[in-house]
């Protein structure tokens, strides 16, 4: 099961012309290393990447289930004088949770309730060729590679030029007993990071078809959400001088709105000074920047949702869609009598939050969930067959972006 479901996983990366190649060790463990463009020399590269990563094992106080952490990525970019200049951006990021309710009222915590462990990648598997440096794989787990990352804009001033971006991505897949879970994090050439995960392989029950195509309610028991929880720590210079700060944008004619008639709308900024939590609003473009220092450029990151909706039920973790805690939860226990859980668990931040602490002066843990709604269909299964053994559920897809903001000098990849 786990090499049938890895062969179509990996499919999903061939072009459907390109000739397949096998997956080569990469050069280091642990670690990986990319200049921007792809291949060119540290000392020629316009920006570069520099990651390090650890799997923790599916035993405590990890676990249950195992993690695999992003401990620290720096990336380069150039000052206008040309010389390279390394900022480290993340010091941890990991998928803490997925919390998969069902609409029967059945309910799962494939992280925090399981001790699945990451696979790996299946023997004689191969990917497309199509990328500009050869995939590779650590310790058969980790996979690397670089890849296409689209347009990246279109210069009006000359010609509709075209400057076109690459990513380095590294991969690894958690096992999820009938499900496995893609984690994927993308480092990209202008400064950006993706989080993802993408929930595959046999779906938990049989197909459930719709009874009556005209009728107003589905309600079948095979229908379910992929919850993420995700747990990052920002560095930019001293993480302890972080500002986390809510944004959303509020249209003048939404009641409260600090704004005049004359204007359409205004972006509001609600910054944590205490640990707290925030809901994503889509109608207002809902937003949260990590700023570092007090100068009118502040360098920071803007986390994005990659969401198709959240995920409200009973748990009153899923009531807030942005969290923000601090990293040094021992410190709490003077003058505040609360529990304090364990730190790596996405569900316990309302317990763990029910004595809020000041967050100025302390470096900050952002939790976010991201979520994908699963109507199971024809293509989840075999020809012909409602039997849940008999096909793969493709992959469904969440997450956020790290997008720099006045980090680079100017606009990536351009020359004038
Ligand atoms: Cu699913």
């Amino acid at each position: 099961m786990i090499t049938r479901g890895l062969v179509v996983l990996l499919g999903l990366f061939a072009t459907g012309v390109a000739a397949a190649q096998p997956v080569a060790p990469c050069p280091t463990s642990d670690r990986s290393e990319q200049y921007f463009p792809p291949g060119s020399a540290p000392e020629r590269a316009s920006s570069g990447w520099r990651i390090a990563w650890q799997l923790w094992p599916a035993t405590p106080p990890n676990g249950p289930a195992a993690k695999w952490v992003i401990a620290g990525a720096e990336f380069m970019t150039r000052g206008h004088d040309g010389a390279p200049r390394w900022l480290k951006v993340l010091d941890h990021l990991h998928l803490s949770e997925m919390y998969v309710p069902y609409d029967s009222g059945h309910e799962l915590f494939d992280i925090s309730a399981n001790n699945f462990s990451f696979v790996p990648i299946a023997e004689g598997t191969s990917v497309a060729a199509a990328a500009p440096t050869p995939p590779c794989h650590h310790r058969q787990i980790v996979l690397e590679e670089v890849r296409d990352d689209d347009v990246r804009w279109v210069d009006d001033r000359r010609a509709s030029q075209i400057g076109r971006g690459h990513e380095l991505v590294l991969w690894a897949t958690l096992d999820g007993g009938n499900y496995r879970y893609v984690v994927r994090y993308g480092f990209a050439d202008d400064g950006s990071i993706r989080a993802r995960v993408g929930a595959t392989a046999s779906n938990l029950h049989h197909r459930r078809r719709d009874r009556d195509p005209r009728a107003e309610v589905v309600a079948e028991d095979d229908i379910h959400v992929h919850m993420a929880g995700w747990r990052l720590e920002m560095h930019l210079g001293d993480p302890a001088a972080n500002r986390v700060t809510l944004l959303e944008r509020r249209a003048c004619s939404d009641p409260g709105a600090a704004c005049g008639t004359e204007r359409g709308a205004v972006l509001e900024r609600r910054t944590f000074l205490n640990e707290g939590s925030a809901v994503w609003r889509p109608e207002r473009f809902g937003m949260i920047v990590i700023e570092n220092g007090a100068g009118e450029r502040r360098p920071g990151y803007t986390m994005v949702p990659r969401s198709a909706g959240v995920v409200r039920s009973a748990r009153p973790f899923s009531q807030s869609d942005f969290w923000v805690s601090r990293r040094d939860p021992q410190a709490l226990l003077a003058g505040c009598a609360r529990r304090i859980p364990p730190e790596w668990v996405f569900i316990d931040l309302p317990t763990w939050q029910s004595c809020p602490q000041t967050l100025v002066g302390h470096a900050a843990v952002l939790w976010h969930q991201s979520a994908a709604y699963h109507w199971p269909r024809g293509e989840d299964f075999g020809a012909g067959s409602d039997h849940r053994d008999s096909g793969v559920a493709t992959t469904a897809w969440s997450g956020f972006d790290l997008i720099p903001r006045d980090i680079l000098p100017g606009t990536p990849l351009l020359r004038r």
